[in-house]
């Protein structure tokens, strides 16, 4: 058992820099200095001596727990940008330094014979294994690269060159309590990634978000320095990474920011093409806002939240988006609607982003929870339909709008949406307690069922592959189309004929979105049949994807046995998938999902305390 870190299971309204000792008289300090006035403070009059007292009592006040204005918010109703997580008064918000529990999570589950019992910890213990293994390849063959060439034994940058998968994996690390690991990586992120960051060309905004800089803020928040660096370090880094991002969004001409970066300079520029991906652009708020919040400069998060306030007000389809979006003109380019890859994550982040703010307790964001519902209702209606033989329930595509004609096309990436649509209905609290205390409205309860029959098919896609694991797309059966001959190679399973997979879809990535929903839906409706699919799944990744030299990789075809290898372990296999199913396995009180919203990259952030 490694040794535990000290993060709390508990304690989870904090921020880390909270248990840092200071004193008063620091933050007194800090906070004259952050107004300005230190200069006058040895000889000051006495009308800015009054003042200074007035100050002092407004501090004292804050730190004995006043609680912050649902005011400070970024983008209020109107559109008008103000402040989020009341930044005005930036770190005299913090309430006093509180030492959290020091039990990890998986000690805390060995002792617990009730609510998982010795079989959950096992599994849950084997996961941990399988991330150890994951890390070691990573660290023998490509320490320092973006992701790890498993077959060929080396390391590649095919993101931008920030050690990708370091700090992907940090959090995992911090989360299983895997100490050394959690040394190695932040040792290296000390040591290196300022000055790669300062080096390096071309990085993509979204990605280079959600990854390096959503895994650099979830470990300042996890961390509490026993391994590795001092929190700080982590900020420092991803307010020097950020400070460069807002380039895409300052040298554009509208509140759609470019797509690519080019971190040496500074500068920014649009994706070949001119286009930026929807989903991209309104998904970099989480990481933005909690940014502002812990390094008390609005900057970040204004930004980052024009993009939300601007979307509100073009036109969609009954809630729904087209995949593109141009920063020149500011409005979405082309009809193709689809939950799928450039649509994804631009509505799970309308729902979390409102969640991160306080929900209902902060009246400003009602606007995101509005399109998210709106959005919700146009996926019932427009997207959702049944396959034949065995009816699973799906959600196909409109490649060229609500008049053309539907696609049952769906890419794995849209599994992420069960977990959305069942974080949106309860909240993050279980479905026992929502519907005790009455908390579900009619649109809950439509899109807490469509969450489960989508986990269904999702699953699904798993269990007809002769591997036991996904294909990358799938179209389904429906009256209007029928492919023969492209089954996935299980042929007990009773789906079979429900799901088609085309030669060209047949890779896996390692990607994380079902086990993701399989973990939210577990912790919402404590269904076990979450964990056991979610275990399956686990089993396939062990027998099909693990390399024996070091590290798990992605596959050519799912649907034969044994499949042809890929050379990529992708940096989420990491970052999401390893750690989405070590949560499954888990007891609920680490990173509860009334406290946390996860990025897109699985990287918790703390909801604001309002
Ligand atoms: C991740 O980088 C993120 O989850 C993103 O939103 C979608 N794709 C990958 C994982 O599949």
């Amino acid at each position: 058992m490694s040794k535990s870190l000290p993060y709390s299971v508990k304690d989870v309204n904090y921020d880390n820099a909270k248990f840092r000792h200071r004193s008063p008289l620091k933050v007194l300090s800090q906070s004259l200095l952050t107004l300005n006035t230190k200069r006058d403070y040895a000889s000051c009059s006495t009308g800015k001596f009054l003042i200074l007292i007035l100050i002092f009592g407004i501090a004292c006040l804050m730190l004995m727990g006043t609680t912050k204005s649902p005011n400070d918010s970024p983008l209020n109703e109107k559109g008008k940008v103000t402040f989020v997580w009341g930044l005005r008064l930036g770190r005299l918000l913090r309430k006093p330094p509180r030492i959290p529990p020091r039990l990890s999570p998986d000690e805390g589950q060995l002792k617990d014979n009730t609510t998982n019992g010795p079989k959950w910890a096992a599994r849950q213990q084997s996961v941990k294994e399988a991330f150890d293994y994951a890390w070691s390849g990573y660290r023998k063959f490509a320490m320092g690269y973006d992701e790890l060439m498993p077959i060929s034994q080396r390391g590649v940058d095919g993101l931008g060159g920030l050690g990708a998968t370091v700090v992907d994996a940090l959090d995992t690390a911090m989360i299983m309590g895997h100490g050394n690991i959690v040394s190695e990586a932040g040792s290296w992120v000390e040591a290196h990634l300022l000055e790669r960051i300062s080096q390096k060309g071309q990085v993509n905004l979204f990605e280079t978000t959600i990854r390096v800089l959503g895994g650099l803020l979830s470990a300042y928040h996890l961390s509490g320095g026993d391994h590795g660096p001092k929190p700080d370090v982590y900020l420092n880094v991803a307010k020097d990474l950020a400070d460069r991002l807002l380039s895409a969004f300052n040298s554009s001409p509208t509140a759609v920011p470019y797509s690519d970066v080019i971190l040496r300079e500074s500068t920014a520029h649009p994706a070949p093409g001119g286009m930026s991906s929807t989903a991209e652009v309104a998904s970099v708020q989480l990481e933005f806002n909690y940014l502002s919040a812990v390094s008390g400069d609005p900057k970040y998060s204004t930004e980052a939240m024009k993009v939300l306030a601007h979307i509100k007000t073009l036109p969609k389809t009954e809630g729904l988006v087209p995949i593109y979006i141009s920063p020149h003109s500011g409005k979405f380019v082309g009809e193709n609607i689809r939950l799928g890859s450039r649509g994804d994550s631009y509505y799970e982040y309308l729902i979390k982003v409102w969640l991160q703010q306080g929900g209902k307790m902060n009246g400003n964001f009602t606007y995101l929870h509005d399109m998210y519902t709106e959005a919700m209702k146009g996926v019932r209606h427009l997207l959702v339909r049944k396959s034949i033989p065995k009816g699973l329930v799906f959600v196909g595509e409109l490649p060229y709008g609500s008049k053309g004609e539907f696609s049952p096309k769906m890419d794995h990436l849209v599994c992420f949406l069960p977990g959305t649509l069942a974080l949106g209905a309860t909240k993050g609290l279980t479905k026992e307690k929502a519907l005790a205390e009455n908390l579900l409205s009619f649109e809950d309860l439509e899109n807490l069922k469509l969450a489960e029959d989508l986990a269904k098919a999702c699953f699904e896609m798993y269990e007809v592959t002769a591997t036991g694991l996904a294909p990358e797309i799938a179209y389904f059966h429906t009256q209007e189309y029928s492919e023969d001959g492209l089954e996935g190679g299980n042929k007990s399973s009773v789906y079979a004929k429900d799901i088609v997979i085309k030669q060209a879809d047949r890779h896996n990535l390692l990607r994380p979105e079902t086990v993701e929903s399989l973990f939210v839906l577990y912790r919402i409706t404590k269904d076990t049949k979450y964990r056991e699919q979610g275990w399956q799944i686990f089993q396939a990744f062990e027998k099909h994807t693990k390399v024996k030299s070091g590290g798990y990789t992605s596959l050519d075809d799912v649907t034969e046995v044994p499949p042809h290898r890929r050379d990529k372990m992708e940096t989420f296999f990491l970052g999401e998938t390893l750690k989405y199913l070590y949560l499954l396995f888990g007891d609920d009180s680490v990173i509860p999902l009334d406290k946390f919203v996860f990025n897109t990259e699985a990287h918790p952030l703390p909801i604001r305390n309002t």
